[in-house]
């Protein structure tokens, strides 16, 4: 249903009878006409499946998602009808990982900053700014699920003070619990966003969060846009009330606000962190995994609680 690639839907359509809705001008008229025949939704994690989508598809049995975050199901909807919904977790946990650790360095180095400047035959005629260190900085971590730990895990490595925050402490972890996201923000150097989207983050990196990481302060985020109040952030960042941000996600993809492209210290990418070749292999992998055990069985491998 989402944007999949070419590959992807070319694998989908020789196994099953497929129907692109992505490819509609007008998806819900299409629904209107072919949605009685659907029982199956292939989607990606950021188009998702609204409840209009789903009211408009009476017989679906199931969705299955590419990607981990579900958050654009509507899940509610989900429940109450019985559908089964399945997601693609673990196999981007190291990819999603390493680009955070790519976006602090980035952020920190000034490396995107650094190309330009190459690439404008500014070197030589003009000084470049100095970065900031990261070695055994304070990392803070809003969210350290699977790939918050695969992050954690990286930035040891660089002798970095590592501390959390989720709704509970972990009692299989050693790293730091800070109850209060305004306190850990006030104590890291760089917070990184690795939590869910949906509901229950929406808005959770407020403007009190993001003035207590301060202007010493870089905010990583490859969880969801939703998590961040964009507005604010923006409004910081202009103001110098916030150092700096790394983003790999935004609140509605694939528009950046104008005044973020206007900042040339920031990173901005266009939502790649499971984006490499074997990782999104391994998550189509995985959802045709999902998909022939719905089909045989009814049950999924990675089926969303
Ligand atoms: C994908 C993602 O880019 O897994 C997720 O939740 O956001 C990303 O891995 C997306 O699902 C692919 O469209």
């Amino acid at each position: 249903m989402g944007a999949l690639s070419g590959a992807f839907n070319d694998r989908l359509a020789s196994l099953y009878p497929t129907l692109a809705l992505w490819k509609q001008a007008d998806p819900q008229a299409f629904l209107q006409e072919v949605g009685a025949q659907v029982e199956l939704i292939v989607t990606s994690g950021t188009y998702g499946c609204s409840a209009e989508v789903m009211a408009a598809v009476p017989n679906l049995k199931a969705i299955i998602s590419f990607g981990v975050g579900y958050d654009a199901i509507d899940m509610d909807t989900a429940r109450a009808r019985n559908i089964r919904v399945s997601n693609t977790p673990d196999v981007l946990n190291d990819c999603v990982a390493d680009l955070a650790l790519g976006l602090m360095i980035a952020s920190a180095r000034r490396i995107a900053e650094g190309d330009r400047f190459v690439r404008s035959g500014l070197w030589g005629q003009q000084p470049f700014p100095l970065g900031s260190r990261i070695t055994g900085k304070r990392l803070g971590i809003l969210g350290l699920g699977r790939i918050g730990k695969c992050v954690a895990k990286r930035a040891a490595g660089f002798d970095m003070d590592i501390r959390y925050h989720n709704r509970r402490p972990d009692p299989t972890t050693d790293y730091g619990y800070e109850a209060s996201l305004v306190e850990l923000a006030r104590w890291a150097d760089y917070l990184v966003l690795t939590c869910v989207g949906g509901p229950s983050t929406q808005g959770l990196v407020n403007r009190e969060v993001m003035e207590a990481l301060g202007p010493g302060g870089t905010l990583i985020n490859v969880a969801r846009g939703s998590v961040v109040d964009q507005p604010a952030l923006v409004e910081l960042l202009q103001d110098g009330r916030l150092g700096g941000a790394a983003l790999d996600v935004f609140a509605e993809e694939p528009r950046v606000p104008a005044a973020l492209l206007d900042m040339p210290q920031l990173v901005l990418l266009p939502h790649l962190g499971s984006g490499t070749a074997e990782t999104r292999q391994d998550m189509a992998d995985l959802v045709f995994e999902n998909l022939a055990s719905f089909v045989r069985s009814g049950t999924m491998v990675t089926p969303v609680g």
